[in-house]
């Protein structure tokens, strides 16, 4: 029974796919997913694409402990990095509508 902490594996300097921590789920089964490796985690429901649906499903979560207690994967406003707001929410939707394939 080990526990790994990965604390200290932060750098945002790199792009180390395997340090990557896996947050709580929100909303489903799948944990969210830093699909660009931001520290951003635009993949809020865990399916492996960022979409409108993350979107909603950060809003739907906006006072969960599982949003609000790793507040700094959702900052996407890149406001206020100790809580997730309904301005993060918004600038989720604006990345994900100005993204194109
Ligand atoms: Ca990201
Ligand atoms: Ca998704």
């Amino acid at each position: 029974m080990s526990e790994p902490l990965c604390s200290g594996t932060e750098d945002p300097g790199s792009n180390d796919e395997e340090s990557l921590e896996s947050l709580p789920a929100i909303g489903g089964d799948d944990p969210p997913m830093d699909i660009d490796g931001d520290g951003l985690y635009e993949d809020i429901d865990g399916n492996g694409e960022a979409d409108i649906f993350d979107v909603q499903t950060l809003y739907d979560n906006l006072d969960t402990g599982a949003v609000q207690d790793n507040a700094e994967a959702y900052n996407f406003s890149d406001g206020d990095p100790t809580e997730v707001t309904i301005f993060d929410v918004q600038e989720l939707y604006k990345q994900i509508s100005s993204s194109s394939d």
